[in-house]
């Protein structure tokens, strides 16, 4: 079915450490793609202490923020861009509540994790956070 292009977005998510570890990749990718999001660009990194603080810039300051960029430089992440109809609020449906104890089955943090921090999966809860994460990762993906 052809769709208006207004409807259409983009976003960015991305494995975190302990799920590429665990073999998880294929499992996360799947049901994205399953879902009918397309992958526009996927990359395997290790992400620098600097861009981790980038990703998490908002939550600079918490007590939490040392804890979380440790963990997600402590291992290479796999990070995507996908493209469908609302993708920023239909993959943040997908992933489910932060706290994995919390999400509810069905989700990809519901039905594969169990820790906070190493909560499986990241994505943009925004537009406007889709841009400025996708460019720390993606810097030669143009804006659309
Ligand atoms: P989300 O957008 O669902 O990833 O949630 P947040 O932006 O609120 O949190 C970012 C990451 O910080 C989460 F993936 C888990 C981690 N976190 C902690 O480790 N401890 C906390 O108390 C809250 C969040």
């Amino acid at each position: 079915m052809v769709r208006n292009r207004s409807e259409m977005g983009r976003t960015f998510f991305f494995i975190k450490p302990g799920a590429v570890k665990r073999q998880l990749v294929g499992e996360v990718i799947s049901r994205i793609e399953k879902k009918g999001l397309k992958i526009v660009a996927l990359k395997m990194v290790e992400l620098t202490q600097k861009e981790a603080e980038e990703l998490y810039s908002v939550h600079k300051g918490k007590k939490f923020f040392k804890e979380l960029v440790n963990y997600v430089t402590s291992g290479p992440i796999v990070a995507a861009i996908v493209e469908g109809r609302d993708a920023v609020n239909v993959v943040r449906r997908m992933i489910g509540a932060t706290d994995p104890v919390k999400a509810q089955p069905g989700t990809i943090r519901g039905d594969l994790g169990l820790d906070l921090t190493d909560n499986v999966i990241h994505a943009s809860d925004s537009k406007e956070n889709y841009l400025r994460e996708k460019k720390i990762i993606f810097p030669e993906v143009g804006e659309s």
